[in-house]
């Protein structure tokens, strides 16, 4: 009791370096499909109740739109399949990454101009957060073969997927620095 009061009165005083350990609101994932895409994906939250920075920078994905979501699982057993359907704690339909409702999962797309030139993706203002009840952290990035349709498609796949086909590459989000 002695000591552990000790260590909280030295915390008042030092506190933020040494004990309160908080938490950056920081993760990645690193995404390589063993098949020429790669890349990394980054989310920054300035503090707990802030919304979410997205940083993307991927090479190899064929030119055009893919779709970019949030899936619920950082299960990779059976590569990309295995990972959930999109992140979607509220239940709601599919959307864009500016419409409401949206999955949390919800980023939209990406847009490569070609495999051998770096997909850029920046998104600020997200609610996808990295810390709480809702982090997305130990789920999984996922990037589709085909475009998001952003729930606006014909097909029954628009409202539950935006229907962007295969899963081409993934990766399980982490912690980071
Ligand atoms: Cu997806
Ligand atoms: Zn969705």
């Amino acid at each position: 009791m002695k000591s552990s009061f000790l260590v909280a009165a030295l915390c008042a005083v030092v506190h933020t370096v040494l004990c309160a350990a908080p938490t950056n609101y920081t993760a990645v994932a690193v995404i390589d499909n063993g098949a020429g895409i790669k890349g990394t994906v980054t989310f920054y939250q300035a503090d707990a109740n802030s919304n979410t920075t997205v940083h993307a920078e991927i090479t190899g994905l064929a030119q055009g739109d893919h779709g970019f979501h949030v899936h619920s699982l950082g299960d990779v057993t059976q590569g990309c399949n295995s990972t959930g359907e999109h992140y979607n704690p509220f239940n709601v339909t599919h959307g864009s990454i500016d419409s409401n409702p949206r999955h949390v999962g919800d980023l939209g797309n990406v847009v490569s101009p070609g495999p051998s030139q770096a997909t850029v993706f920046q998104a600020t203002n997200v609610y996808l957060p990295v810390t709480g009840q809702y982090s997305i952290v130990g789920r999984a990035i996922v990037l589709h073969a085909g475009q998001d349709d952003l729930g606006l498609g014909n097909s029954t796949l628009s409202k539950a997927n935006g229907n962007s086909g295969a899963r081409i590459a993934c990766a399980v989000i982490g912690y980071a620095t």
